[in-house]
């Protein structure tokens, strides 16, 4: 448990408990901490906006596309701004990688030489649901670079998930939340608008081992392999006689998916269709934090064969199908997909 009574109020805010924990980081340098906090001073920024988006003229869409072919909302231009200058001025990070982007963006001038960290980032997801209202999320990754003292080159983004020092997600929902681990368990904070700090409020998320929620567009299942109807199939309880259905919960924003699984437990899957034989989420950008955060929380996330970490990512805007949730459930949807596999 933090200790929390070393501080003389019974608050601890986010950059107290990165400080306090700044010893157990590696290479503990104030940079991760300096990094995190960068992130966190953006989020309070995109989420001062997206609380007043339906009074301003924020809301709509800005007439362009992105690298996804998506049509870019203002929020998610917004977003992508704040959070590019928030990592450049920092002054820790050497380069960025925003799935609002075709290519990363290396900070280039010489005083960002030596500055070890790059970062993936989704700056809003779900952003189809700002303008009715629905939570939407940032997700983001810290990757330390292959070779030190030199500008960011894109071997630093296209890493293992196994390599990622840090990994975390903002939820702007009926409360803004940042989660976030360093490979050391999970963690969350709650902003307080009052004093504009995010305050912990939930110490050591660990994911419960199975859960009462299954999350996929169910539009599209006709559309996928056997295995994946058979598990939503036993998801619904038309397997075991007597077996108490999963409520299905999907709200087209992956980060409330996650969010609300991680906490209550359940599966998010988004698996491969005839139209997207990879999925539609992005390795770097989506599946690798996820998948970092809910392992450290005791879960797990495959490609319905093999952990989601263990990929050698191969280009920046790679898709991966993805199963992630609690154990129980996970395992469960490979089973059937293996015996999909195996059926004659
Ligand atoms: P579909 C949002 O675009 C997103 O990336 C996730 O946040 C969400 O879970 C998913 O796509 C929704 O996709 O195809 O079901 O609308």
């Amino acid at each position: 448990m933090f200790s929390s009574r070393r501080f003389k109020r019974d608050i601890v805010t986010l950059p107290e408990f990165i400080l306090e924990r700044q010893k157990d980081f590696p290479y503990a340098k104030g940079d991760l901490t300096t990094l995190l906090n960068d992130i966190g001073v953006a989020a309070k920024i995109v989420s001062r906006e997206v609380r007043k988006a339906g009074l301003v003229n924020i809301l709509g869409e800005m007439g362009t596309e992105n690298v996804q072919g998506e049509r870019q909302k203002k929020l998610d231009v917004f977003a992508d701004q704040q959070f590019i200058a928030a990592l450049r001025q920092g002054g820790v990070a050497c380069g960025v990688a925003s799935e609002e982007q075709d290519e990363f963006i290396a900070f280039d001038d010489q005083l960002y030489l030596g500055h070890p960290y790059v970062v993936a980032i989704d700056p809003l997801d779900g952003s189809s649901n700002i303008d009715v209202n629905v939570s939407i999320g940032t997700i983001f990754s810290i990757y330390r670079i292959t070779e030190s003292n030199r500008t960011a080159k894109i071997e630093d983004f296209l890493q293992p998930g196994r390599e990622l020092v840090a990994a975390g997600y903002v939820i702007y929902g009926s409360s803004t939340m940042l989660v976030f681990t360093t490979g050391r368990g999970v963690n969350g904070f709650t902003l307080d608008p009052s004093i504009g700090e995010f305050c912990l409020s939930h110490e050591n998320i660990r994911i419960p081992e199975t859960g009462p929620f299954y999350s996929i567009n169910e539009g599209n299942l006709r559309d996928c392999g056997q295995g994946v109807q058979d598990f939503i199939g036993w998801c619904k309880g038309s397997n075991d006689e007597g077996a108490t259905p999963l409520s299905g919960r999907y709200i087209g924003s992956l980060v409330a998916d996650f969010h609300r699984n991680l906490i209550k437990g359940g599966i998010y899957v988004y698996p491969a269709t005839k139209k997207a034989p990879l999925g539609k989420l992005r390795l770097l950008y989506e599946c690798n934090p996820l998948a970092f955060i809910v392992e450290q929380a005791g879960g797990m996330a495959t490609d319905g064969h093999r952990p989601i970490m263990d990929y050698q990512p191969r280009e920046l805007h790679q898709r991966v199908p993805l199963f992630i949730g609690s154990p129980k459930l996970v395992n469960k949807a490979m089973e059937f997909i293996l015996t999909e596999a195996v059926s004659p």
